[in-house]
């Protein structure tokens, strides 16, 4: 095989990039450059500064893949003095070329033309699904454990693969809020070097449909209305519930949407899955049948629900400012891939659960999830729509030894991908765009077609040709060639149907029940309880509780309460008898805490050499401190402020830690600022939108400390100070490590008692 020359060249750029100091390489993130501006507007011209350290581009590499050598800035604007598209320097960018001052505006001008044309043009489709993302770069490091069943070269041992990773939501439009309920697309290009390979995943193991077929009617029934265009980015319309209640395959993954997988905490704080059942196959040609997980190393966690629309007023860019924040301060989010094995027999079934139905996922009790490499994200893109809008991924993307099976879901995905990008990224040609170019040499005979940026030499791109001296020659599976695996079909007759195992709906729904701890449940009943609460006809809502009256009489019962309807019974009597997993729980594990973001309340009075050891301790313990005070001033002689009273709220943050008295701030009026005043009881002593702040840290189960001076804050804001996850700290050290301590079960769950 040829030497996989530029893909080691950037792992070892990327793995030089991987800080490896205790302390975070930003302490608070989110500067727009790499260096502060000055007050007034700057008089001579410089080059454009380069990128910030956590952010890389695209790897510099030709359109058919090879090395270029240029250096990684190649791709940037360049040079100080404002040009034409084509370099010609201009001398004005404010003022079209007009007649006279009073113009009119001259047809000749072309740099007016120019500017106002592309503008016009700068936007492309949308992605039909998915549309609203955030994307990273990382590397992937084979553990060598897939060795046994496939021989893609990328999963062999301490082999590194650049990877470019996107998350999404589903449903909404790109400009949507990002804590909304819905699924979230995990979709990870591997740039490996026998060709690119893209897992396109979601957050949840299941899909809402059995056959692609059925994909156009699950999207344009959970997209928003088509007479109104509402509402953006939900499922709590008339339109999903009509349609899951009718076509009731989609009862699993409607569950899982349900649950708290829905809200996730972060998108660092996600499982992603696979979803289909693949084919590996070994250096002998022997296959096994396999299921991909991911599993994040910071545990999987979630918001709740009143905290995710807060958020989505507050701060709609909240998954991706998280994203690109732990990546800016260098804690590097980190998933190890896993894969469930199972043998590839003929009936494509394990222990009685069919591999070819993407409703159906196989708990890990039955098939534990076997690690097989690591990846870690360490770079943000240099520009989004570059990268992140114009990443292309293909379930298709293959290499050899990652097969398919014969999931109808899977089948219908291959058609797609390659067919939405030719309108989305304007013609055939996207696998050029330098986010998408793979880093294996290409010599493919396309050619031609929309914004084609090779420049093919020769005049053979055919086969059989001899003036090419017969090249490009075909592989075999000693040059890595991707070989189809010649798996056997049984003789059939073409037929519309779904094999018969298809039609169970309810044993895996009510698996994923069983399997939820009580709060968790509580969860689900009040989604549920949400949802329907929104669809306007009575006849939706009744059939809804049919579907979950097959699941669970409980789940049926409170949901129907809430409603105010009556509970239904299984039309069939029984429902199924299924063993919960624990696997499927997101409660009762302890993850490590780094990367989360901590509130430090401060008042006027607050001491300022208390405050910054409190803000050491945490950024030692790699916690993101942010500094909330009562106006932008800092501490005398204490750190800078990052919140103020006006501009905090409590679900930027995973716990909070109150370290001085927060005494009225001038702005704490309601004529000011509404949330004034918005717990009743405030005293006068307090500034009221602290009060709020712990308030709500409290209501959501998060952990809080305070030091002595607290307790006047706890009382006002209706904290039980004797309540788990309630710190008054004595000595002002102790405060953070205990804080850390909680935030390893993510919420203080105790302080959520529940029923069911
Ligand atoms: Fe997708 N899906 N999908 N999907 N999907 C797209 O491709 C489609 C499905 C998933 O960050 C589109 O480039 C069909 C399952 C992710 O760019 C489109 C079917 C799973 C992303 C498309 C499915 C996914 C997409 C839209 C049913 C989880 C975002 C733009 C057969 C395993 C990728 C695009 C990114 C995007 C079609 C079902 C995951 C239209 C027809 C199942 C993560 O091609």
């Amino acid at each position: 095989m040829s030497k996989p020359g530029p893909v080691k060249k950037i792992v070892d750029a990327v793995t030089e990039a991987v800080r490896d100091g205790d302390r975070p390489a930003v302490e608070v993130p989110g500067a727009p450059g790499v260096q502060p501006p000055p007050l007034a507007e700057p008089t001579e011209p410089r080059a454009p500064l380069p990128s910030k350290p956590d952010q890389r581009a695209p790897a510099v590499l030709s359109p058919t893949g090879r090395e270029t050598g240029a250096p990684a800035d190649t791709a940037a604007q360049s040079g100080g003095y404002l040009t034409t598209a084509n370099g010609t320097r201009l001398p004005d960018s404010d003022h079209s070329l007009k007649a006279g001052p009073r113009g009119p505006v001259l047809l000749q001008d072309h740099h007016l033309r120019e500017k106002i044309t592309h503008f016009d043009h700068e936007r492309i489709p949308e992605r039909v699904v998915h549309a609203r993302g955030a994307a990273a770069h990382g590397v992937f490091r084979g553990y060598g454990t897939a060795a046994g069943v496939s021989r893609a070269a990328f999963l062999a041992e301490g082999v590194e693969t650049p990877v470019f990773v996107r998350f999404s939501t589903v449903l909404g439009s790109r400009g949507s809020a990002d804590t909304v309920r819905d699924t979230r697309g995990f979709a990870t290009k591997f740039y490996t070097s026998e060709g690119v390979f893209d897992l396109v995943g979601n957050n949840i193991p299941v899909f809402f449909i059995q056959d692609a077929i059925k994909f156009p009617d699950v999207i344009h029934a959970g997209k928003p209305h088509p007479d109104r265009e509402i509402p953006q980015a939900q499922s709590a319309h008339d339109t999903f519930w009509d349609f899951v209640s009718l076509h009731t395959e989609a009862t699993h993954h409607t569950i899982w949407n349900m649950s708290d997988r829905g809200i996730p905490r972060s998108f660092r704080m996600m499982e992603g899955f696979g979803v289909h059942t693949f084919r590996l196959v070994d250096a002998e040609g022997d296959t096994t049948l396999v299921k991909f997980h991911w599993k994040p190393k910071a545990g999987v966690h979630s918001l709740v629900w009143e905290e995710a629309q807060l958020i989505n007023g507050m701060d709609p860019d909240f998954h991706r400012r998280d994203l690109a924040d732990a990546i800016e301060t260098g804690n590097f989010p980190q998933w190890e891939l896993g894969i469930q094995t199972f043998p590839d027999t003929p009936d494509q079934t394990f222990a009685g659960i069919d591999l070819l139905d993407p409703t159906k996922f196989v708990p890990e009790e039955l098939a534990p999830v076997r690690p097989i490499g690591l990846m870690t994200l360490n770079a943000n893109p240099t520009n989004f729509f570059a990268e992140t809008e114009q990443v292309a991924f293909h379930p298709g993307h293959l290499v050899p030894g990652i097969d398919v099976t014969d999931d109808p879901l899977l089948a219908g995905r291959l058609f797609s991908y390659l067919d939405t990008q030719i309108t989305r990224l304007g013609g055939p040609n996207f696998a050029q765009i330098p986010i998408n170019r793979t880093h294996a040499p290409v010599n493919d005979m396309l050619r031609d077609g929309f914004h084609q940026d090779a420049v093919h030499s020769g005049v053979a791109p055919y086969k059989p040709n001899s003036l090419d001296g017969g090249c490009p020659f075909l592989a075999g599976a000693a040059e890595h060639a991707f070989i189809e695996h010649p798996t056997p079909i049984a003789a059939a007759a073409k037929v519309r149907e779904a094999p018969a195992s298809f039609a169970d709906h309810f044993s895996q729904p009510r698996l994923f029940w069983l399997s939820m701890s009580p709060v968790e449940r509580e969860h689900i009943i009040a989604a549920y309880t949400f949802e329907l609460s929104k669809v306007h006809e009575p006849a939706i809502r009744e059939r809804v509780l049919t579907v979950l009256a097959e699941i669970d009489e409980v789940l049926c019962a409170e949901v129907a309460a809430g409603l105010g309807l009556p509970a239904p019974r299984p039309v069939a009597g029984a429902r199924a008898e299924v063993a919960p997993s624990a696997a499927l729980s997101q409660v009762g594990r302890r993850w490590p805490a780094t990367g989360r973001v901590l509130g430090i309340l401060t008042g006027a009075t607050s001491d300022a050499a208390v405050v910054r050891q409190l803000r050491e301790a945490a950024l030692d313990a790699g916690l993101l401190p942010l500094i909330i005070a009562p106006t932008g001033a800092p501490l005398s002689d204490g750190p800078a402020v990052q919140r103020t009273y006006a501009a905090v709220r409590s679900v930027e943050f995973d716990a909070l830690l109150v370290a001085g008295v927060p005494s009225p701030g001038a702005d704490d009026r309601g004529a000011r600022d509404a949330k004034s005043g918005a717990v009743a009881g405030g005293q006068s002593t307090l500034d009221s939108r602290a009060v709020l702040l712990v308030n709500e840290a409290w209501r959501h189960a998060k952990p809080i400390a305070g030091l002595a001076d607290a307790r006047a804050l706890w009382s006002a804001a209706g904290v039980d100070p004797q309540a788990p996850g309630v710190i008054t700290a004595t000595e002002d050290a102790d405060a953070v490590p205990q804080l850390v301590d909680l935030l390893g079960t993510h919420r203080v769950w105790e302080r959520f008692p529940a029923q069911n």
